[in-house]
């Protein structure tokens, strides 16, 4: 091309989100730009042929920016999720759900190098007991009308007396402290400090309006493993050649000792009174995260490879907001990439979310309905319940999100019916529900007075009231229930985004 032609086509070039867009005169046809007055044969052929060029030129930059936006809409993720919710509530296990059901043969890939997160969970729990076995108690806030008790072991404050069969089993597990702390920084990569005797003084919380003084579930949130997730960890467990022979040795060694702990590990947990010593400190293995604790002898066996389930219940709490890229394996969006945000729900973390917020398509936020009796691991403070509808509050009223699609997962809803099974009583902590002197303290009560609830919010504060909120009561460590929530989560996705580039 000529630099008459150039400078004859273009009079303006500006980069829009990456893609170029140019415009200029166009030399359409005979009469514009009309031809010189008394022009010459010779300058008449020169300007047609820069004419010529010049469309030339203007077809091939045509044809290349047609090439790069169906490039780019080819690459361009189809959805983007965000995942948003407290610590704890499900964010990452729902994830791990949406890779299970829509690309099942990564998520196989990756079970193994879930064994590593399983047995830190494992070996977290066994020295959380030891150190219950060591550690004097600090003594328990009183009741409303009852005297103060020490927890966990002795009500004197002194280490509890032990069995002779609990003290060879202190002893016989004691390397775990060690191989805790191997595991953690080989998932870690960073400094590690070993979890110390937990002691959760549970005062009394509220939800909504301040009410009489109520024991609080206690807390148990130091069995959780507080590291770093990344996609990266992943990839390192099927990298092992880049470790060096000593940390090689080093997983090894960790591996065996864990297996050769497995019958111990298994004796300390069915000891009698290391479970009525668990009971004292209100540990249940029901609503525990990552608490493998019963199936020792299986996940500690050294051909264990982890199931689809073990997988969804290991527990690895999210750091700063993960991107992850799905690739759908099968179904009609075959090969069609999906990114899904996962956040780390911990206050400190989330200042981080807001700057994703103006390129999403959907949220999911996950609401744990169990939460109402227990408190913030990071403000003890705080009612877990009434801290999910503050950030439920700021999420709908976030002009930014006023567009995207909402789904709202009541989730652990498994923990809430065996809460409300053993008798604990929703309105001792959220005075508004009236469950009728104990007639409604059921699971549909419950949970319908939480959606309208949550709901009522939504419409006082959302910029746009009308916009629709899907509503879902899920448990998601529950492959089979979540997979249906999930297909249904991609019916609205996937009809809300082909209604938005208008192909519907
Ligand atoms: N019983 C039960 N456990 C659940 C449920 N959902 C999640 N969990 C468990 O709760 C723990 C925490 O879940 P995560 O998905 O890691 O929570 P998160 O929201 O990602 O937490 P952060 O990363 O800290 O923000 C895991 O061990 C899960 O297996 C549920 O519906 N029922
Ligand atoms: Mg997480």
């Amino acid at each position: 091309m000529t630099s008459t032609a150039t400078s004859l086509l273009y009079t303006t070039m500006m980069h829009r989100g990456g893609l170029s867009t140019i415009s200029y005169r166009r030399p359409t046809d005979a009469s514009w730009p009309p031809p010189p007055e008394h022009e010459s044969s010779e300058d008449a052929r020169i300007r047609v042929e820069l004419e010529r060029e010049a469309r030339r030129v203007n077809d091939e930059i045509n044809r290349a920016i047609d090439r790069e936006r169906i490039e780019r809409k080819r690459k361009k993720p189809d959805v983007k999720i965000m995942l948003l919710g407290q610590a704890e509530s499900g964010k990452s296990t729902t994830l791990k759900n949406f890779q299970l059901n829509f690309a099942p043969n990564v998520f196989r890939a990756e079970a193994e190098a879930w064994r590593l997160v399983i047995h830190l969970n494992l070996v977290r729990s066994v020295n959380y007991i030891v150190d219950l076995l060591t550690v004097p108690a600090r003594p328990q806030p009183p009741e409303s009308g009852k005297k103060s008790t020490s927890r966990p072991g002795s009500a004197n404050g002194n280490p509890p007396t032990l069995s002779t069969e609990l003290r060879r089993l202190k002893l016989s597990l004691g390397p775990l402290k060690n191989i805790e702390a191997v595991l953690s920084r080989r998932l870690t990569a960073e400094p590690y400090a070993t979890s110390s005797a937990p002691c959760i003084l549970a005062d009394s919380v509220n939800f909504g309006t301040p009410t009489a003084s109520v024991p609080c579930y206690p807390l148990f949130s130091e069995l959780g493993v507080r590291v770093r997730s990344n996609s990266d960890w992943k990839r390192n467990r099927g990298q092992q050649e880049f470790d060096t022979k000593r940390q090689q040795r080093e997983l090894e060694d960790a591996h065996n000792i864990i297996a050769a702990c497995g019958s111990d590990i298994n004796a300390l947990w069915r000891n009698r009174d290391v479970q009525s010593l668990l009971k004292r400190n209100g540990v249940s293995s029901q609503d525990q995260s990552g608490f493998f604790l019963p199936e020792a002898l299986r996940v500690t066996a050294k051909d264990y490879i982890p199931s689809n389930e073990d997988v969804l219940r290991a527990r690895l709490s999210t750091i700063g907001v993960e991107e992850h890229r799905l690739r759908m394996e099968h179904g009609q969006e075959t090969g069609q990439e999906w990114i899904m945000y996962d956040c780390g729900g911990a206050r400190s973390q989330r200042v981080a979310w807001a700057q994703f917020f103006d390129d999403i398509n959907a949220i999911i936020f996950l609401a744990p309905a169990s939460g109402f009796n227990e408190t913030l691991s990071e403000d003890p403070s705080v009612n877990r319940l009434d801290d999910t509808m503050q950030l439920w509050r700021s999420v709908c009223s976030n002009r930014l999100l006023g567009s995207v699609e909402i789904m709202l997962f009541l989730n652990k809803m498994d923990v809430l019916r065996e809460k409300l099974r053993h008798g604990t009583r929703f309105s001792q902590y959220v005075p508004t529900f009236n469950d009728e002197n104990g007639k409604k303290n059921d699971i549909d009560s419950v949970s319908r007075y939480l959606f309208t609830t949550f709901l009522t919010m939504h419409k006082l504060c959302a910029p746009e009231p009308s916009r629709k909120v899907y509503l879902h009561r899920t448990c998601v460590i529950d492959q089979r229930a979540t997979s249906k929530v999930l297909n249904h989560v991609r019916e609205v996705l996937v009809l809300g985004h082909l209604s938005e580039s208008s192909l519907i």
